[in-house]
């Protein structure tokens, strides 16, 4: 089979596999945990993005991190829901990429990452790439390009 890296598909622009910034679900730093929880819940999604007001990136929160922050010693502490903002609880260390940036990027980041940040020149936020669009299109590939061989 020939080699993934002489195939020019590493090259791809990621945009055609862009979900709109409209079509994802997000919320606000300043947002509490429980506004978060509850987006989280009713998108039933594990983790989505922080934008600011003017749709800049700043972070990524999940059911996880909000859970554990209402875990007390004993007992769950559901207080904390309203006392804690997403901006306290958060994790900034996330993966993102400009709409111009090759196929190769984004699959790579997809190893560690669920969902893959997208950005405009500016900086603003214009969408997300998830690792199941990434494998689809992949898997699609591989499949045609055995069909030619054959
Ligand atoms: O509501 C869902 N609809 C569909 N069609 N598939 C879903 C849904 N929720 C979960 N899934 C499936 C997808 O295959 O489970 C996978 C893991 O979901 P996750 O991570 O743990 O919530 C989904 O894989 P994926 O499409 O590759 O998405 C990877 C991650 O990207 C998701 C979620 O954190 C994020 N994400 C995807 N679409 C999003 C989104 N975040 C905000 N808004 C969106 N529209």
């Amino acid at each position: 089979m020939q080699k993934l890296e002489e195939m020019n598909i590493l090259e791809k622009d990621v945009a055609p596999f862009l979900i709109s910034a409209e079509k994802v679900a997000h919320v606000q730093p300043e947002n509490t945990l429980e506004h978060a929880l509850l987006v989280l819940i009713k998108s039933g999604y594990t983790a989505i993005p922080v934008l600011d007001t003017s749709f800049k990136l700043k972070g990524a929160i999940s059911k996880a991190e909000i859970l554990d922050t209402i875990l007390g010693i004993e007992r769950l502490e559901p207080e904390r829901l309203h006392e804690t903002k997403v901006n306290d609880v958060m994790s900034t260390s996330i993966a993102c990429i400009k709409s111009s940036a090759p196929f190769e990027r984004a699959l790579s980041y997809s190893i560690n990452h669920p969902f893959i940040c997208v950005e405009d020149e500016d900086g603003s936020f214009i969408g997300i790439i998830t690792r199941s669009k990434l494998l689809a299109y992949l898997n699609g590939y591989l499949h045609d390009q055995r069909k030619k061989k054959s």
